[in-house]
């Protein structure tokens, strides 16, 4: 089992080049801006505010690494922030596709979509290019707590429908207020780094 009590920040990579090789594998989180990225590592961290989070979208910019262990959990930047600037939209986008394309030892990728909405074409794309890539992802819909649970149990059906992502991808759903799946999603993780 990961101890969690070690986690710390260790540093923020603003463009791929600066990126070194993994020495650990690594546990990515990816989504739209706002999803609750941050928010869910603290909530697996147990930690208040170690990730910053932000009741306003478009604050990372960066991509982030927070060592537990043995192992690197990666903040990326929230992707389809429309108030971005055409140049700094141009930048997160080769900064994200960069992790991605660069052979990294991505043991698991969290891809986070907030349970209420139906997915943005961006989120489509997200997960083809995880897929093309061949990066082990899974699918953590967030704020649950705004849902009843069977509107949210039809609701995951539909958007892993809308998504595209093959019948066996394994989709999670979480509440970092109620605290709901939170153990599921380290589970998750110690199973994905068995592998
Ligand atoms: N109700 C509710 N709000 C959440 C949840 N997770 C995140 N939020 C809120 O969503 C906003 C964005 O969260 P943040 O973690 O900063 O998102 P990020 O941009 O994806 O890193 C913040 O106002 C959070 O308090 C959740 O599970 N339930
Ligand atoms: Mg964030």
């Amino acid at each position: 089992m990961l101890n969690y009590q070690t986690v710390r920040f260790d540093r923020a990579y603003g463009t791929v080049n600066q990126l070194k090789p993994s020495t650990y594998p690594e546990i990515a989180f990816i989504g739209r801006s706002n999803v609750g990225k941050s928010s869910l590592m603290n909530a697996i961290f147990r930690r208040k505010n170690l990730v910053k989070t932000s009741a306003t979208p478009g604050k990372t910019t960066s991509i982030n690494f927070f060592p537990v262990d043995k192992v690197n959990f990666v903040d990326l930047p929230g992707y389809a922030y429309a108030k971005r600037s055409k140049a700094e939209r141009k930048r997160i986008g080769e900064l994200i596709d960069g992790y991605f394309e660069s052979g990294r030892r991505i043991a698991l990728t969290f891809l986070l979509i907030d349970i209420r909405h139906d997915v943005m074409k961006s989120d489509i794309i997200m997960a083809s290019k995880l897929m093309e890539n061949e990066i082990p992802f899974a699918i953590i819909f967030t704020k649950a707590d705004k849902l009843s649970k069977a509107k949210g149990e039809r609701q995951m059906r539909e958007l892993c429908g809308q998504l595209n992502v093959p019948g066996d991808t394994v989709a999670l759903s979480t509440s970092v207020t109620k605290k709901t799946g939170i153990n599921e999603v380290r589970s998750y993780i110690e199973e994905a780094l068995r592998k």
